[in-house]
């Protein structure tokens, strides 16, 4: 499986976006565009809907050797084969995540600030979540942070840091050029004509 630290695209599969019949294709095409790592970000859905999504998608993201990350429910990642989960600020401990994930698990934390991000470096998660830097329909309750933090949070902490929120191949430079290394995209990806294309164009972006 590609380690964590050769991951710059990281995409999600969110049912916010992406009708049932289609997440399989869905996820098919972001790995086809060159996605280093995938989530399946489920807020609506039951815990058995999502065991059950994440089984299909588990050994696709298997096969084509990338991390396959489950939003909350560290108790189903053995259940489903996923690499990992991603808690937010709000839900269990990077700790307890570990305990209930195992020990080999990814576990990744969202954080919303400067002060944030180092806290929660703390706790020791395999990465972090920086955002949102932009305004975004996916989490539209969060105040966006911007980009004048990205330099200083990679220059305090050693652990691997996707950039996330608003971010869309059209402003992707400029978040590169503010610092960041690595990158979530959620919508622009799963809403994109084509949404292979839109991932390899990102990837494109991040890697040259
Ligand atoms: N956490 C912070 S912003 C965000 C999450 C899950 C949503 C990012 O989605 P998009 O569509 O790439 O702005
Ligand atoms: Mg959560």
């Amino acid at each position: 499986m590609k380690p964590l630290s050769e991951c710059c695209l990281y995409g999600i599969v969110d049912t916010g976006y992406v009708t049932p019949e289609k997440m399989l294709s869905m996820t098919r095409s972001l790995i086809r565009g060159g996605a280093d790592i995938l989530q399946l970000r489920a807020k609506k859905e039951s815990s058995d809907e999502i065991l059950a999504m994440a089984r299909e998608l588990a050994p696709i993201c298997r096969e084509a050797g990338i991390p396959f990350i489950l939003n909350d429910y560290p108790e189903l990642v053995r259940d489903c084969g996923a690499a990992g989960a991603h808690v937010g600020q709000d839900d269990l401990s990077v700790a307890e995540a570990r305990r209930l994930a195992g020990p080999s698990a990814i576990i990744g934390k969202s954080t919303h600030s400067l002060e944030q991000a180092l806290a929660s470096a703390g706790e020791k998660p395999d990465y972090i979540g920086f955002g949102p830097l932009f305004a975004t329909p996916t989490k539209p309750d969060y105040l966006p942070i911007g980009t004048d933090d990205i330099m200083e949070v990679h220059r305090l902490l050693e652990l691997p840091i996707f950039c996330i929120g608003g971010i869309k191949h059209s402003n992707l430079t400029g978040v590169v050029t503010a610092g960041a290394r690595r990158v979530v995209i959620v919508s622009d990806l799963l809403l994109a004509p084509d949404p292979a294309q839109r991932t390899a164009e990102c990837k494109a972006l991040l890697t040259s």
